[in-house]
Order: structure tokens, then sequence, then C-alpha cells
């Protein structure tokens, strides 16, 4: 894997020199005034696919965006050619400000941060009940980054036709996070789809979780036909999936009102970027354990009120477990 010493998008890093210095470029900006707006729907080696109106338009982003890159879900101005014929390439001349970001980095200790996503309000947290295993810690690292940015959780568990939801149930909705169930019985009848789609109404959701969980497919069947993507499945060695989903994409809710993002399976959600105070957020069940313990308690020192509150019975040793973990690996970035 390749890395990178600084906070960049991935598309940063082939921005080119600029050949006289420094000067400023914002007195000598074209204001284009023709521009038209447009939504990233995907981005692939530099191409960006933007929905112009009604028209889908292949775009790159124009010279004077500088080291700015647009991502899946930005809001975008284009120039250029907008026919959207094929072999035209348009050009993006401005990135409209985002709502929201959500970042994410290889490991906790990689400066390297990827935007996710831009604009989404909610983050679908999709795991699989088995096959691959669920991995709590993993929806913990998920939900850390959605508080930061400032999206919605929603827990999305799926294949509950292997193993029941309720041992993970019991922990995660005991502190009121949204949360769905499906199976592929549900999923073949359309019920799984219909009952998720009441969630994402009128809003822009980013589906992320490891490789296999079933993102892809409960995407597909989401937004109905004629735009199914291709879907894995998880080898029975590896635990990896196979003809897996290699970018994000946005794809419109068949009732025009919102957007579900399908992205590539990760192996971790690292959480370079987020400061360590504001990781007890993501784990609401354990704050109030938190209102004895000493001014700016980092949650992982000797006075911490969390270790005697959770011997008490109030919360799950494991929940304290992930959270000291957690915290334990952002730490580290202090010394990098
Ligand atoms: N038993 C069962 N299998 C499912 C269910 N949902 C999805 N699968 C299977 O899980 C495998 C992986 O599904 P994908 O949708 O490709 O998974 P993904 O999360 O998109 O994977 P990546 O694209 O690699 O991130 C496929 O073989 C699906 O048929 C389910 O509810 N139950
Ligand atoms: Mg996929
Ligand atoms: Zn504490």
């Amino acid at each position: 894997m390749r890395r990178y010493g600084k906070h960049t998008d991935e598309d940063d890093i082939r921005a080119r020199p600029n050949p006289k210095g420094n000067r400023p470029r914002t007195s000598k900006r074209p204001k284009h005034e023709d521009a038209a707006e447009g939504f990233v729907l995907t981005v692939d080696r530099g191409r960006l696919t933007c929905l112009v109106e009604d028209r889908t338009i292949v775009a790159m982003k124009a010279r004077e965006l500088g080291r700015k890159a647009a991502v899946v879900g930005d809001r975008v101005w284009l120039v250029g050619d907008l026919s959207g014929r094929k072999d035209t390439l348009a050009r993006i001349v401005r990135i409209e400000e985002r709502k929201s970001v959500l970042r994410r980095t290889a490991d906790d200790d990689d400066p390297y941060e990827r935007v996710v996503v831009a604009n989404a309000d909610q983050l679908a947290i999709v795991t699989a009940l088995a096959d691959p295993e669920p991995r709590p810690r993993m929806i913990d690292r998920c939900l850390v980054a959605a508080y930061d940015a400032g999206l919605e959780p929603l827990l999305v568990l799926t294949k509950s036709d292997l193993t029941s939801p309720d041992k993970i149930l019991e922990v995660y909705a005991s502190f009121g996070l949204a949360y769905v169930v499906t199976n592929r019985e549900e999923l073949a009848a359309g019920e799984a789809a219909e009952r998720v789609r009441e969630r994402l109404a009128g809003r822009i959701t980013a589906f992320v979780g490891h490789s296999g969980v079933g993102k892809t497919t409960l995407v597909n069947s989401l937004v109905g036909a004629g735009r199914q993507r291709a879907t894995g499945h998880v080898n029975a060695v590896t635990g990896r999936g196979r003809h897996t989903t290699t970018s994000a994409l946005a794809l419109p809710l068949p009732s025009g009102d919102g957007w579900v993002i399908d992205t590539p399976g990760v192996r971790s959600f690292g959480l370079h970027h987020v400061d360590p105070s504001r990781v007890i957020l993501a784990f609401p069940d354990l704050v109030p354990g938190t209102e004895d313990c000493p001014r700016a308690c980092s949650h992982d020192e000797q006075d911490c009120a969390l270790d005697a509150w959770v011997e008490e019975g109030h919360a799950d040793p494991a929940r304290l477990d992930s959270l000291r973990r957690l915290l334990r690996t952002r730490e580290r970035r202090e010394g990098d």
C-alpha cells in the first residue's frame, strides 16, 4: 500500500505543482457564470461521473481546482462539453461547500486521510450476523466515525437467516441505536428493501462495512432493476469476497427521494483523524458512567470512574474494553 505523509485526498497527489510558484490564484480565477451544477456519482482514476439535470457527464477536475479533489456525493460546477455524449469530457471548476465529510484512514497510526463520501447525512453500518463473523469493534469504529462526521448512524444487520441478531442487539439497541435486520428470504421478497427504505427517505446514506457483508446485495434491492451492480461471494478459505465492489457509487432511490452510496468493503476503519476526546460520543451507554471522572479524564487512566461503574454492573465490560482499545490505538498517534 502506498502511504503519504500528509493529510490529503487521493487525487491531490496527482495535482501538478504550480510552475509559477505560490502566487494566489483567486484573483485570476474565471467566474464561470455558465457553469452547470452536478452531483458526483462515482470516481474512477481521475474521471468523475456526474449527474447534471438528467444526463450523466464524465468530467475531470480543472487545473484551477488545485489540490482540491471532488469525491462521491460532492456538488460540483461543470463547464465545457456538457452534452453527455460518448467520449466527451467536461471540467469541474468548483466544489460546493460540503455539509459533511466522512473520513477514514487505513490504520489508526496512518496519517493519510481518505474522504469516503461527501454530503452524506446517514451512515449505514452494515454487519453480517455470520459469514463473515460480526466484529463489534468494527461497529464501534464506524460509530466513532459517524458521530465525528455528524452523520446519523443506522446499524444494518444482514444474513439473519444464518444467525440470530439477538446478541448484537442486546448491546446496540440498548442505547437506542437505530437498526434494521435483513435476511436472504426477505431480500428476495423485497420486504427487506421496504423496511430499509423507510429509513432512507430524503437522505443521502452511505453504506460501509467489511467485504462480503452484503452491502451491494442490499443496495441492489433498494434501487431496483436496471441499476444492479455485481456482488461477490465470500471465499471459505480466506473469508474475503470475490468480485467485490471496487469503487463508491451513488444511486438514486426509485422514489426520487434520497440517495444510497455503495462503497467498497474495508478491512478496518482507521480513526487517525478523530480527536480522542470525541471517541466516548460513540459509547452513549458508557457516558453516564463518566459523571464521577476527574476533569478532562481520558477514560483510559487510573482515576477513570468507568471501571467501578462497569464493575457495579451498569454496562457490559466488553463495551469498556472496546472503548479502551480504541483510545489506546488513538493515543499512539501522539508519538508519530
Ligand atoms: N445468507 C445470506 N447471504 C447474503 C445475504 N445478503 C448478501 N448475501 C451474500 O453475501 C455475499 C456478499 O455480498 P455482497 O453484496 O457482494 O457484499 P458486499 O458487502 O457488497 O462486499 P464488498 O463489495 O466486497 O464490500 C453474496 O454471496 C451475497 O449473496 C443474506 O441476507 N443472507
Ligand atoms: Mg459490494
Ligand atoms: Zn473517565
